[in-house]
């Protein structure tokens, strides 16, 4: 597939106004009928018409209702003599759903039809010129057997249905609104409702519907509650109010990803729809919030307002992550748990985003090439792309990034825009402020890529009473970008003493404030500072950036029991056990937690103010794959040997106070998935997985016999699989047994056999036993590549979030890996293309690992007929 540049960008030869579509439904082979409104684009040189189709059976092309002559040149389909004036075009295809095992355009799931169009699944069922910036209007007419499809769905309003001849029926549907290829969905299929009608503070009334399988109904009040709560919330925090009369949610349980945001018709994974307290985790009931109201506010940002190009997909993902990650955090509530949110979010970051950054598949915000657009709805686009947009907000203040927002939708409703235009519309509401007079500089957080090295060094004057600090910053090189220039990092900050009080920065007494770096090198100065202060620096993690403060032992220690931020004190516990175990592993020392950090931790638990949930954050060891990242060779062997011991010491040196946190952190009355009665179960499942592993260690039944007992007795899914992982991650003899009966009481319940896969793929590994158990597990019966969700909870679980059980001295992970990526890769290339990403960093690998996997890699690569997806994931990896 050849690459393409962000900047080769040229506006389309032709526009499509209107679009009027018409479906024979049928899953071995669909008729496609498309009248298009086409008008040449005088902008542009004249050329033919030019547009795209795949996997498509072309019947006939007329123009004005006559026979027009063209060629098919690969996925194009060439009409030269299209004529100057205006005309119609009508094209007749057919596609067959049931083969459509790639998940992308139409296809059948669960027998009923579903699409999936973007980023470029809409070529995939008619020819059209697919791309974001062609905005046009639809009517869609579908046609289908009504006994087996008696629902009927498409973008916008119903505005017509009936039967017909042969037991069909039909409906007609039609979007007031224009818009991309991209934002098309069809749904037909024996599905139910949930329904709500609501009247906003506009005063419109609307009809929301959730539809799902028979039997699903029960599964979709949170759905909906959610969906009800994002609307209320856009309407006052942004005052973007839904405009459409009906807005309907579908779940399906074959997807690519989360969830998408056609217009009016968003479609799900089922795996981010349903949940009810007996199958689905806290963890899963905040997951189905945040995509539920992403989705919803994709409705903005990213619907009326779209991408000009597919290089400018982070200015409505990374807007849209932004929006739903300040609505989890509005939702949440108190300080301490939006904090909990915030830590959330950067934890996710940093083992997702920061070794992309770092890897063969670094590339910017805004990337400027690409040979299949699929690879690029990467953590970089979504998340870091959320933190750009955070920066601004944190420049121009919140106000600042309100009358922002206001701005853009002024300049752009209805238009196909850039990431330059979102941009400046912040700064020409913010005229003065440090983003608008540093626009061109802040904007290199767009076009380069890596993550950039902050070091902060403070230095105490007692005789001028001054405090200097300065800071250094550099962006590693990453593939194609050598050399950087420095970027503009907001660093939110305070100063304590060392008894942990706040310090005045000015005279006015402020205890907060935002230094803006924007060169290589630079300094501030503080006056009438007594003594040595603390520095506590980027507060709230206010840039994504790594950054290295030199502080000591002593100094984190003040930070993490008296910060007035709690992301900066969760973070301070986090560095301390982080320095002893890189310690630890590059002196090639076995690891020795200290008594001040043990102390410390057991402060934590047994303090009685702090939240549960922040207490079971704090008592987290920071994760393997960011352990990595900190290293220049990588031994995943080693750096899982270095979390076990210290969980083993933690575990065995706060056995008391784990016993009794786990006794206080007991909810009491019905289930609800609210910030504080999670919090407790997040901490009585961590202190009870920390119970049964030091009985493991130390051959006491009592603990994983109570874990047994917890998990037959569990009136939740949190409660019920978090007894369930401390008996498996503990390797203890219960497990078996456990497991055994979680798989017989939810065998029809296909997203919990999916948690039942990945719980033991994502096992902590021990001798060999893990790897060996998952490799076993592809051939359980319930296991299938076919289901994304299945082949995920199975081979994503192992080659991508167990690094210790997939990188082995003997290389099986890395053939078990290349087996399973090009099996996967015949059925569905874009699922094949996010596991190969597990080798992305396979050049920091220590030997005898690097070698093995880049010849896995290079095996991966020789095979010839690779879909685009793939090829380009193991290209980048060798290049
Ligand atoms: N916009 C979709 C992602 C589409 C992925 C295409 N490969 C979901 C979302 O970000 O909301
Ligand atoms: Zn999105």
């Amino acid at each position: 597939a050849p690459l393409i540049q962000r900047l080769d960008y040229q506006q389309p030869a032709f526009w499509i106004r209107k679009v009027d579509l018409t479906f024979d439904l049928d899953p071995t082979k669909t008729l496609v009928t498309s009248r298009m409104q086409v008008e040449r684009n005088r902008a542009v040189p004249h050329g033919p018409l030019r547009l795209h189709g795949e996997e498509l059976n072309l019947l006939r092309v007329l123009i004005d209702g006559s026979p027009v002559s063209f060629r098919q040149e690969g996925h194009e389909l060439i009409i030269e003599g299209a004529p100057d004036a205006d005309f119609a075009l009508e094209i007749r295809n057919t596609c067959c759903p049931e083969k459509n095992t790639a998940l992308s355009g139409l296809y059948t799931s669960g027998g009923s039809f579903f699409t999936q169009c973007e980023a470029e699944g809409f070529r995939r069922i008619t020819y059209f010129l697919d791309r974001p910036d062609v905005m046009a209007v639809y009517t869609v007419t579908l046609r289908a057997d009504a006994t087996k499809y008696p629902v009927l769905l498409a973008n916008g309003n119903l505005t017509g249905s009936g039967t017909l001849e042969n037991g069909r029926h039909f409906a007609v549907w039609s979007d007031p609104f224009p818009k991309p290829s991209y934002l098309f969905a069809v749904v037909a299929g024996d599905l139910v409702t949930r329904e709500q009608r609501i009247r906003t503070r506009a005063g419109k009334d609307h009809l929301l519907q959730v539809y799902v399988r028979r039997g699903d109904l029960e599964k979709t009040e949170h759905a909906m509650n959610s969906l009800i709560a994002s609307i209320v919330w856009d309407e006052a925090r942004f005052q973007l109010p839904l405009d459409l009369e009906r807005f309907m949610v579908v779940g399906v349980s074959d997807f690519n990803m989360g969830a998408m945001e056609n217009k009016g018709l968003n479609i799900f994974n089922t795996s981010a729809l349903l949940a009810s307290p007996a199958t689905a985790t806290d963890a899963d009931f905040n997951r189905i919030e945040s995509i539920v109201a992403h989705e919803y506010f994709h409705n903005w940002t990213g619907n009326r307002v779209t991408c000009r190009d597919w290089f400018q997909l982070s200015l409505k993902e990374g807007l849209t992550v932004f929006r739903d990650q300040e609505f989890s955090m509005d939702m949440a509530g108190t300080p301490s748990a939006r904090a909990v949110c915030r830590i959330q979010d950067v934890r996710q970051l940093r083992a997702m985003q920061f070794p992309e950054d770092s890897g063969a598949m670094a590339h910017p915000v805004r990337p400027d090439s690409y040979s299949e657009i699929n690879n690029f709805y990467t953590a970089t686009v979504y998340e870091k792309g959320a933190e750009v947009v955070r920066m601004y907000q944190t420049l121009v203040g919140r106000k600042g990034f309100e009358a922002g927002m206001k701005l853009y939708f002024e300049r752009h409703d209805g238009q196909a825009v850039t990431c330059d235009d979102f941009a400046q519309a912040i700064a020409d509401a913010n005229p003065g402020s440090t983003l608008a007079t540093r626009l061109d500089a802040f904007k290199r957080w767009y076009s380069q890529a890596g993550t950039p090295r902050v070091s902060a060094r403070g230095e105490h004057d007692a005789s001028a009473r001054t405090y200097t600090l300065r800071f250094t910053q550099h962006t590693p090189a990453t593939p194609g970008q050598t050399t950087k220039q420095p970027q503009v990092v907001p660093v939110v900050m305070g100063l304590l003493d060392r008894h942990g009080a706040a310090l005045a920065l000015n005279a006015l007494g402020a205890t907060e404030q935002v230094l803006v770096l924007d060169q290589a090198e630079q300094s501030f100065v503080f006056e009438n500072i007594d003594a040595e202060p603390v520095p506590s620096l980027l507060r709230g993690f206010s840039a994504p950036v790594v950054l290295d403060d030199g502080l000591s032992d002593a100094a984190l220690l003040v930070l993490m029991r008296h910060d007035s931020d709690p992301f900066n004190r969760w973070e301070a516990g986090q560095r301390l056990a982080l320095n002893r175990i890189l310690h630890a592993l590059r002196a090639g020392q076995p690891l020795q937690l200290s008594n001040a950090f043990i102390e410390a931790m057991r402060g934590v638990l047994n303090h009685a103010d702090l939240d549960p949930a922040f207490k079971e954050l704090a008592l987290t060891l920071p994760g393997e794959s960011y352990i990595a990242e900190q290293l220049d060779i990588v031994d995943p062997q080693a750096i899982h040997a270095a979390v076990m011991a210290a969980q083993a010491q933690l575990a065995s040196a706060l056995r008391d106070d784990w016993a009794a946190a786990f006794e206080a952190n007991q909810v009491q009355g019905g289930y609800a998935p609210d910030p504080v009665s999670s919090g407790k179960r997040a901490l009585a499942n961590l202190a009870l997985s920390m119970l049964v592993l030091d009985a493991q260690a130390s051959g006491d039944t009592v603990w994983p016999g109570k874990a047994y007992q917890r998990f037959k007795d569990a009136s939740n899914m949190t409660d019920r699989l978090g007894a369930l992982a401390a008996l498996v991650n503990a390797g203890a003899e219960l497990a078996a047994p456990a497991l055994e009966r979680f798989h017989a009481l939810f065998k029809d319940d296909a997203l919990v056999i999916d948690k039942w896969f990945s719980l033991q793929a994502r096992a902590p590994e021990a001798e060999g036993r893990v790897f060996a158990r998952a490799k076993a597990l592809t051939q359980h019966a319930d296991f299938t590549l076919k289901n994304p969700n299945r082949a995920r909870s199975l081979i994503a679980s192992l080659c991508m979030f167990n690094p210790a059980a997939f990188h082995r001295a003997d290389a099986a992970g890395y053939v078990f890996w290349a087996d399973q990526v090009l099996a996967l890769d015949a059925i569905n290339p874009q699922v094949a293309s996010r596991i190969a990403r597990s080798m992305d960093r396979w050049s920091m690998l220590a030997e005898p690992y690097r070698t093995a996997a880049r010849e896995a890699v290079a095996r991966v690569a020789a095979k010839p007929d690779l879909s685009s997806d793939v090829r380009e994931i193991v290209e980048r990896a060798l290049a």
